[in-house]
């Protein structure tokens, strides 16, 4: 068939390493960037079956998000903005370790198994972030894509979170917005707008933020989004890319890992400060106080901010939704115990990597999702979305409902529902912190974290490290969990657990404790039983 004469073609300037295998992990590949280019162009091939398949458009991302800027990597978005379905993820691996001389096997391979029609057309959207090699490793994508006929439209530089909005909007007939970046940040800047009119006596410092934007896409983004909001919100923007390196001693990982403020950003006490990482889909806020301690409010902080808002307006609203929290293992042992507590709300465990996270939301009338590293989001069901939209607007009912259920709409058109948004969380954040007038303070005040600390151990292969539980217990080797557990008995309030990384070659290891010296201690004892 002449389309596959001219993948063969095209594939030669593509050529994969000799020897080189590569797994698409927990966010896709990532590794060295000089390593990628025919996984790219495969993965241009492997989009437009995935369109073919669905009949519908399919994103391309290249980013490498928070690993340093010699890095790359790419992930693949399905048809309403959500991550590429686990079956396709054994494609890409497959697809992207296949000899050259295998390539039109374990390509056809493929489109057997799901009995692709080959003539179907093929749609594919890219987008990259700013590292120097996503331009040509984007390139390679559209490649790939167009020697099996498919056609693109590269939206060049945008965040992770832009691209799977666009995804959306495009194949439900722009019914989720207009699959533009003007349509995305016209959207959120108006739920901003709406929303903060209901905080009309918002003081200067409250409108002002700093962001810290990790010498990344989000600063720029940030940037072009400014005039959208119309002074209501005043962003200064930090290592926005002119002069520092990308994620370097900078961004959301950092801080949160490090625990410690990002280089590159003037902070004075008491003032709100946040961090983008390098794709801008995840976000932590920060603040010192007087005596210059540092202060993080990290993804659970930011799940509790937002669900107790999220519940007390549907109570408000008289609203009979469910509402439930999705953390991961990393989640502060004190954020699960206040939501389940304090709050009273239903509270689940999940594998790390988004798309756990997000799976087990769709579950619930409304499901808020946080990883503890800042990645999260809230997903509405139809239902739920359709009850507060038909209230928003229902002259019958008392203005106190009517108004309860307005915000909670504005609230749902402020959302990014298909993956987690630095940009739109931070708006969220804003207008919830606005709306309730509270400050960085009273919200980190909500409950106190446990120390923590988190460490990674270099072994000489990490697959031999299996977890259940959602990843808080070792089933294999045998006895790491039984050391473990001798271990975490040694200290207070403590808890421990090791896991193989999915994205580095690393075990990763996560310990907390009642005070932070035990915390560091019961770290490095787990790591010692790891290595
Ligand atoms: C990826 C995941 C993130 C997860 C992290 C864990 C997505 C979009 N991103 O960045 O959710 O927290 O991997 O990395 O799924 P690790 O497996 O190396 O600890
Ligand atoms: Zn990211």
């Amino acid at each position: 068939m002449a389309q596959f004469e001219e993948v063969a073609k095209k594939s030669v300037l593509h050529p994969k390493p000799d020897g080189l295998i590569l797994q698409y992990g927990t966010a896709g590949f990532r590794t060295r960037a000089r390593d990628l280019d025919h996984v790219m162009f495969r993965m241009g091939l492997l989009a437009a079956l995935r369109s073919k398949r669905t009949k519908s458009t399919i994103g391309v991302m290249v980013t490498a998000s928070h690993n340093p800027e010699e890095d790359n990597g790419v992930k693949l978005i399905d048809p309403l903005g959500e991550m590429v379905t686990p079956a396709w993820e054994d494609y890409a691996t497959q697809l992207a370790n296949a000899e050259q001389n295998g390539l039109l096997t374990a390509l056809k391979d493929i489109i057997e198994k799901e009995a692709v029609n080959m003539d179907q057309e093929a749609f594919v959207v890219l987008g990259r972030d700013t590292r120097p090699s996503s331009e040509k490793l984007s390139q390679a994508v559209s490649d790939g894509v167009a020697s099996l006929g498919g056609k693109s439209h590269d939206y060049g530089l945008v965040t992770t979170p832009q691209l799977h909005f666009m995804v959306c909007c495009r194949n439900t007939q722009g019914q989720y917005g207009t699959s533009t970046t003007e349509g995305y940040y016209r959207k959120l800047a108006q739920a901003f707008i709406q929303l903060t009119k209901h905080a009309p006596n918002r003081t200067d410092d409250q409108k002002h933020l700093k962001v810290d934007g990790a010498n990344g896409i989000g600063a720029l983004k940030l940037k072009e989004m400014e005039s959208f909001l119309q002074k209501e919100l005043q962003i200064s923007v930090f290592n926005d890319g002119r002069e520092g390196k990308l994620n370097l001693l900078c961004g959301a990982d950092y801080v949160k890992v490090q625990q410690s403020p990002p280089q590159g950003v003037q902070m004075t006490a008491g003032e709100r400060c946040c961090s983008f990482d390098g794709d801008a889909d995840r976000i932590v806020y920060y603040y010192v106080d007087s005596a210059g301690h540092f202060h993080l409010l990290d993804g659970d902080k930011i799940a509790t901010l937002i669900s107790a808002f999220l519940k007390e307006f549907l109570i408000e609203a008289g609203l009979d939704l469910q509402i439930a929290v999705v953390q991961t293992a990393y989640a502060n042992g004190s954020s699960s115990r206040y939501l389940g507590e304090t709050m009273k709300v239903d509270v689940y465990c999940t594998k790390t990597g988004v798309k756990h996270l997000h799976h087990k939301a769709q579950e619930f009338d409304i499901g808020v999702y946080f990883e503890a590293n800042g990645h999260g989001t809230v997903l509405f069901s139809k239902a739920a979305e359709r009850k507060i939209r038909q209230l928003a607007n229902d002259q019958n009912a008392s203005d106190k409902r009517r108004k309860s259920a307005q915000i909670l709409e504005s609230t749902v058109d402020l959302i990014n529902q298909t993956v987690g948004d630095a940009i739109s969380d931070m708006l969220v954040i804003e207008a919830v912190l606005a709306l309730k007038g509270l400050s960085i303070q009273q919200w980190d005040a909500i409950y106190t974290d446990l120390p923590n600390r988190q460490l990674k151990v270099k072994v000489a292969d990490r697959r031999v490290i299996d977890t259940a539980d959602a990843e808080r217990r070792a089933v294999s080797p045998a006895g790491l969990q039984e050391a473990i557990d001798a271990l975490v008995r040694k200290y207070n309030m403590s808890r421990a657990f090791v896991r193989p990384s999915g994205t580095e070659d690393v075990v990763r290891v996560y310990s907390e404790a009642d005070t932070q010296g035990n915390a560091d201690t019961l770290a490095y004892e787990v790591g010692l039983a790891v290595y």
